[in-house]
């Protein structure tokens, strides 16, 4: 689709109040309402707002993103540090409040590893609570490595992986909180054989879904998965949720991720990519100048920031107020 085809973009600043039992199932409701989702990385409360917020109407349909995406790799770079799971679960939780917080979609979180099996209760538990609506554990050994870093990749024991996802579904119990295995097969460098085979496992465990992570620069490996994925028993499968992130194959649209089967479509890391490149042009530009007037052409005016945030409404709501005391 080209720019000059959009015919308005809109920006609503609804701050609408979900409560956190509510929100919880709000993913799995839009999933059976709309066949598959696709999720937006936020890795802050602004970059969240703008997600929520953002709609744009094109011939008659309005485009808008169906969830949020708290990514491991942006919530860890966005405090300067590197995704080894060095960030805490109490700083996870910051950030993920920060933003439930601000915003009404429904939020899946990577949780990484998990943990060991207790700190996977305690952190499904946790957000839970906090009003979240997916986790997605990687079967990798703790402390694990971004997935698109060129390192070794190690993939943890299957048995400890599955009492994992046990232990996990046990806790949730019957809510519409979902726990998605993350197979890291084909990023340690082993066969689609072995990533369904690993599936079967998780999905036996009570895994409510399972997502396939490449980093292929073609989507060829995760569609031969997918494929493969609906031709398990259909008892296995049946109501489970299959996931991508399509950050290295990323030529394939959404409409043919979800024709594949997907029904959860992750862009993983894009806010914080194009603020990161935005900033560095900002140091560019001024350094260059010796001053901020050229900058104005990458900057927003701070009006945006008044009016995301809520400030517009509130100065309005005091003008108001002002206006009718001077009347009086
Ligand atoms: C993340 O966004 O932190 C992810 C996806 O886990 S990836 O960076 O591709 O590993
Ligand atoms: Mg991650």
């Amino acid at each position: 689709m080209c720019l000059d085809q959009i015919l308005e973009v809109r920006i609503m600043f609804s701050k609408t109040f979900v409560h956190n039992e509510k929100r919880v199932s709000l993913l799995k409701e839009l999933i059976r309402k709309r066949g598959f989702v696709k999720v937006l990385e936020v890795h802050n409360g602004l970059s969240a707002l703008i997600v929520d917020n953002f709609q744009l109407v094109e011939k008659g349909r309005t485009l808008s993103f169906d969830g949020l995406w708290e990514s491991s790799l942006t919530d860890s770079a966005s405090k300067g540090l590197p995704d080894i799971e060095v960030v805490s679960h109490d700083s996870r939780l910051d950030t993920i409040n920060q933003i439930l917080e601000v915003t009404g979609k429904p939020m899946i979180v990577d949780g990484d590893t998990g943990g060991d099996v207790n700190h996977f209760e305690y952190l499904v538990k946790r957000l839970i609570r906090a009003g979240v609506s997916m986790v997605i554990i990687e079967d990798k050994v703790f402390p694990k490595r971004n997935s698109l870093v060129d390192t070794k990749q190690s993939l943890e024991d299957q048995n400890i992986f599955a009492e994992k996802i046990r232990r996990g579904v046990q806790v949730k119990q019957k809510r519409a909180f979902m726990i998605v295995a993350r197979l890291e097969s084909l990023i340690a460098g082993e066969t689609v054989a072995d990533a369904l085979r690993r599936a079967k496992i998780f999905l036996s465990a009570g895994a409510d879904g399972i997502m396939i992570h490449s980093k292929s620069s073609t989507p060829s490996e995760i569609l031969e998965f997918a494929k493969k994925y609906y031709q398990l028993p259909k008892k296995l499968i049946k109501n489970k949720v299959l996931v991508c992130a399509p950050t290295t194959y990323n030529t394939i649209t959404a409409d043919e991720l979800a024709k594949a089967g997907f029904q959860v479509i992750i862009y993983a890391n894009h806010m914080l990519r194009s603020a990161y490149t935005a900033m560095e042009k900002t140091c560019e530009i001024i350094l260059l100048n010796d001053r901020s007037f050229e900058v104005n052409v990458v900057c927003g005016p701070v009006a945006s920031l008044f009016e995301v945030t809520g400030l517009l409404a509130i100065t309005q709501k005091e003008n108001e107020q002002h206006d009718k005391s001077k009347q009086t």
